[in-house]
């Protein structure tokens, strides 16, 4: 089995009745006191006794979405408006297009036990037809298909049980939304990826490797101070992150892929909830990474399982674009482009598959 940073299967299940265990303590202490703001996370988790207070980020309602309201089932790809659209358009200087997503194959490395199983039947499929003798291919794709090799989250991928465990009616995505409301065998009924905007804005890339002078280790934390030194050492301003803008991190994990899926799968570096933060605060419409969930695994505080997951992509509507190869955006010192993708609209999905590409 595939296990990503814990041992197997027994030992994931302890660790989340571990969680499990601390966040019950946690809200029948009474500790929360409404310290968390909806939307928000309470405040940077840099030290030690902050970090053992995170498990109250699931505390505290975290729905209507302060910007998009109740309804919406959009979440930050609303920030695509005609002046974002337009706005980015100037930053396409050269016309060359980067792809920044990677070639779908089985041997690709994968969470968990999740599949990519590809059958062309026949060969070929089937004809000769007519006089023409016109002969064709097709596929049979079997994989979760939104969660697999260069995979897009959407906002129906991530929730929080909140109240009792096994409770659907307590187990809260974005907006607030129930398991007992959106689950379905045949796709989720209300936040399924279809109602996910294109996206056509714009992308700063950090490469914290280069910062760091060496490919970033499993369960090492980009932290806000080493986005700082990316934004010098790249001669970009933080202040040129706007709101709808997406971010993204290289940290040296992806040169793994393929050659090394084991260790791939093993943990990752990546941005915790320090950046999450920064992230919340900045109003970016995504996140990406070049590893398979953007954030630090395994966490710091070894309590939380994806927290940023949850604080970005279930209480803010923040989207995440994993398993991105930025090679070569680096080797042309690119790190600001119009980043364009418009997730399959597979009715009900969780997330998209796709060829995202970056535009200079
Ligand atoms: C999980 O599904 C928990 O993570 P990811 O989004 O990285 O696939």
């Amino acid at each position: 089995m595939d296990a990503r940073y814990l041992q197997d299967k027994e030992e994931l299940k302890q660790s989340a009745q571990d969680v499990n265990e601390d966040r019950r303590a946690f809200l029948t202490a009474g500790l929360v006191g409404g310290a968390v703001a909806a939307g928000t996370l309470v405040a940077s988790v840099a030290n030690a006794q902050q970090v053992a207070q995170a498990p109250a980020l699931t505390a505290a309602p975290f729905w209507p979405h302060p910007k998009w309201g109740k309804d919406d089932v959009a979440g930050a790809s609303n920030w695509i408006t005609p002046a974002k659209v337009l706005d980015t358009v100037k930053w396409i200087k050269d016309g060359k297009i980067y792809r920044i997503g990677r070639v779908y194959e089985s041997g690709m490395p994968k969470f968990g036990e999740r599949a990519f199983t590809m059958r062309i039947p026949g060969s070929p499929t089937g004809g000769p037809f007519g006089a023409n003798k016109l002969v064709y291919h097709d596929e049979y794709l079997a994989t979760e298909i939104g969660q697999t090799g260069t995979q897009f989250d959407g906002l129906g991928h991530i929730g929080i049980q909140m109240g009792k465990d096994g409770d659907k009616n307590e187990m809260r995505y974005y907006n607030g939304h129930t398991e007992q409301e959106i689950g379905g065998a045949y796709g989720l009924a209300v936040i399924g990826i279809e109602n996910c905007k294109p996206f056509f804005t714009r992308g700063h890339l950090f490469d914290v490797e280069a910062v760091k002078g060496a490919p970033m280790d499993a369960g090492q934390e980009i932290t806000v101070a080493d986005l700082r030194s990316a934004l010098q050492k790249q001669n970009m301003q933080e202040a040129d992150i706007k709101e709808g803008d997406a971010v993204f991190f290289n940290t040296g994990w992806g040169k793994l892929w393929l050659k090394n899926n084991d260790k791939f799968n093993s943990g990752e570096p990546g941005i915790g909830l320090e950046v999450a933060k920064w992230c919340i605060d900045k109003g970016v419409c995504l996140t990406g990474a070049d590893q398979w969930a953007t954030e630090v695994v395994p966490n710091p505080n070894k309590d939380l399982a994806f927290p940023v997951h949850g604080e970005l992509i279930c209480k803010n509507g923040i989207y995440n674009h994993e398993n991105l190869d930025f090679t070569a955006l680096i080797a042309d010192r690119k790190y600001q482009f119009a980043y364009i993708f418009s997730p399959a609209p597979i009715k009900g999905a969780t997330g998209s598959n796709g060829g995202p590409i970056a535009v200079t």
